[in-house]
């Protein structure tokens, strides 16, 4: 009997040290939980990317002698394999498959050939992507299957997305005795069909999936994710929308939820975020300053101004771009009727086709820094004068310190703010422009940048640099900055822009058709309380969910800027429950239920949660808390300092070692947020 306790966990993801999207902050992030937990018995294995793995690997043989003896036997037939140590947090071991080296290369014809006899999954001659899975999944269940003769330990094998499919397939084929997981964290068959214009969720129990599948030319790779998802021995999704829509298109309904988290870095005092948010919009704000050149007047001053944002792959659809542009345009007419004094600048960064940035662009933080430069030098000149006359006991005219050349150089560059255009809606020259469909929403609804707007366009359609020449910050330095992020998803199974929001302490706004939105809504009594808020995307109408997102935009532009910072220091205290050490056990849950299912005699040994092989899920609500208010009523307090009558509780700090050990030990866990009852401003 294999000893449960000794058991090697390998994770199988395609973006291992090759990052792709969403899965790589997945894995990521989750490493040091994991990492800490399995310690030199965890393996994460992925395709080998020479460009990223030469330098983010640290090569060494494997720690564990018989992963080790499997590998060298594999190297021994020639096969191509990296490992070593992944440069991150946690340092988690690697296994990088080389999906192009020789042996995977000859082969490649004699696996599709098997896979097809084996599990009547075909492959077309002209895919690329999906000969790279089979040969991935050949070569990982080579690993598995042989690993496995002489593996004096139990084994977990958890695969992520289609990309790793193959491999749990032919395990169970072959009856191989291994604890598998395979989790989904979205569908093809769903992307597909909500990327198109498909009542998705109300036609979702009715599709015909295969012929579905077969008319966007994914039926071969649709067969991969469905036949992993039946030969698993335990299968999950990251929420609950994701289960529903695996439980139709994917038919079997996953046994567990495991919910995205982050690794969370808190820092010791509260005022440290709500300063970084600061700095970040100083930054924020020499870029507007260039952007607006000429435009900027006493409706349109900084410190009036809101930040929001929206940002992910170009997803146009899927990620609500569509919905939120919409809404803006309705926000511009409140703020207009109402003389609101607030403006708002609107940033949407999603990467598409560029050329580069346009030349009006780059000109107006030209324009913008000649000024600075100019007005630095004015400055310093007129600081001399009034030191030197003060030096001589006179009080000099302030009129008299700028000297006539220097006002000649200021009149200059107050002339060159003038422009006979308004200020670009894109800040790239876009490859596709014509049809560019954030551009054309933006024109149909006449949002060009009028003086007269109210909300205010800037397309970023790059994903942010620190090294930028324009808007020169990196993505959390950029969030930090704004002061609302707005996430209206119509496809989105869990859905990180919003959770990193929260965790850097930015509200934000997401909608009940994403995972994350689900989250929040099935854990917390009332998100909004915290900063989170969620659009209705299921029950309601497009146009009731667009006038939804309106008005909770509106509204937000109303708080006064102590209700803001009072909100961003919710939202940062919510950070602690999408932590990995809270959200990494229901992975912990899933391994032991893979391992009941596969080792059931090895299992009795130890004593398993009843909850587990019931649901991987507890279903406990954050109630509201029952501590003392963390922000106290509005009249009573200093905006920037929280109470927190749980913080200095050892076993409800997560970073601390001993809530981590509670974690695991029990296996249940205690939902109650660590936070305190949240009263509106
Ligand atoms: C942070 C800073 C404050 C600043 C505030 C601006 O809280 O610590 O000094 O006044 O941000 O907030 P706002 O919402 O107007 O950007
Ligand atoms: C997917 O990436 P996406 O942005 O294509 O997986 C992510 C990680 O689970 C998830 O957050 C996201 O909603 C999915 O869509």
């Amino acid at each position: 009997m294999k000893d449960i306790r000794d058991s090697l966990l390998f994770e199988f993801s395609w973006e291992v040290v090759n990052k792709v999207g969403g899965i790589f902050t997945v894995i990521k992030t989750k490493a040091p939980v994991t990492s800490q937990e399995y310690g030199n018995r965890y393996y994460m294995v992925g395709p080998y990317n020479h460009s990223q793995a030469s330098i983010e690997v640290e090569e060494a043989d494997p720690i564990t002698p018989s992963v080790n003896q499997a590998i060298s036997a594999m190297r021994d037939e020639g096969v191509h394999v990296i490992t070593g140590k992944w440069l991150i947090e946690g340092s988690p071991q690697v296994i990088l498959f080389d999906t192009n080296c020789k042996v995977a290369k000859e082969r490649l014809n004699e696996w599709k050939a098997d896979l097809w006899k084996k599990a009547s999954i075909p492959s077309p001659s002209d895919d690329g992507e999906m000969d790279a899975a089979i040969q991935f999944g050949y070569l990982a269940n080579w690993f598995i299957t042989s690993l496995n003769t002489f593996c004096p330990s139990p084994i977990i094998a958890h695969f992520h997305e289609w990309q790793t499919g193959v491999c749990p397939v032919l395990l169970n084929r072959a009856k191989v005795e291994v604890a598998t997981i395979f989790t989904t964290h979205a569908t093809l068959l769903g992307r597909y069909l909500c990327a198109g214009d498909t009542d998705f969720y109300n036609n979702i129990k009715y599709f015909d999936v295969d012929a579905e599948a077969g008319k966007r030319g994914i039926y071969h790779k649709y067969c991969v994710e469905r036949a992993a998802a039946h030969s698993a021995k335990v299968f999950t999704t990251v929420s609950n929308i994701t289960a529903y829509e695996a439980e139709h298109l994917l038919k079997r309904k996953p046994d567990g939820i495991l919910p995205n988290g982050l690794n969370v870095k808190k820092f010791s005092a509260t005022h440290e975020f709500q300063n970084l948010h600061q700095e970040s919009k100083m930054k924020i704000n020499e870029f507007v300053r260039g952007h607006f050149y000429g435009h900027m007047d006493s409706r349109f001053n900084l410190d009036d101004t809101l930040y929001l944002f929206t940002a992910g792959r170009y997803e146009y659809r899927n990620k609500g771009i569509d919905l939120f542009i919409e809404s803006l345009s309705r926000l511009n007419n409140k703020l207009k009727m109402s003389n609101s004094p607030m403006t708002v600048v609107a940033f949407i960064i999603a990467p598409a086709k560029v050329n580069s940035y346009t030349v009006e662009t780059l000109k107006g933080q030209a324009v913008i820094k000649q000024l600075r430069d100019s007005v630095n030098y004015i400055s310093s000149n007129i600081s001399n004068n009034l030191f030197e006359s003060a030096c001589r006991q006179i009080v000099a005219d302030p009129a008299s310190l700028i000297s006539p050349e220097n006002k000649i150089l200021l009149k200059k560059r107050v002339l060159a703010l003038k422009r006979d255009t308004l200020p670009p809606i894109v800040t790239h020259n876009m490859q596709d422009d014509f049809n560019d469909p954030t551009l054309n929403q933006l024109r149909r609804l006449h949002m060009f940048n009028n003086d007269d707007d109210r909300v205010k366009v800037v397309f970023h359609p790059q994903f942010l640099n620190a090294n930028n020449p324009v808007l020169g910050l990196d993505y959390e330095e950029f969030v930090r900055g704004t002061h609302l992020g707005v996430f209206p998803s119509y496809y989105e199974p869990w859905g990180y822009t919003p959770s990193e929001c929260t965790v850097l302490g930015i509200p934000s706004v997401t909608t009940n058709l994403s995972g994350f939105g689900c989250y929040m809504e099935d854990t917390i009594v009332r998100p909004e309380d915290y900063g989170i808020y969620i659009i209705d995307r299921r029950l309601k109408s497009v146009d009731e969910s667009i006038n939804q997102l309106a008005d909770c935009m509106f509204t937000f532009c109303r708080k006064t800027r102590r209700q803001r910072i009072n909100q961003r220091n919710r939202t940062e205290r919510l950070g602690d429950i999408l932590d990995w050490k809270r959200l990494g056990i229901e992975y912990v849950k899933a391994r032991h239920f893979a391992l009941s299912r596969a080792y059931p005699e090895s299992m009795a040994i130890l004593e398993i949660p009843e909850n587990l092989d019931q649901s991987l899920n507890s279903d406990g609500k954050i109630s509201r808390p029952m501590s003392a208010p963390g922000t106290p009523p509005p009249n009573k307090i200093d905006n920037n300092a929280t109470s927190n009558a749980h913080e200095n509780d050892p076993n409800n700090d997560p970073s601390s070692e001993h809530f981590y050990s509670n974690l695991l030990a029990g296996l249940t866990m205690n939902l109650e947020l660590p936070g305190v009852k949240i009263q509106d401003d």
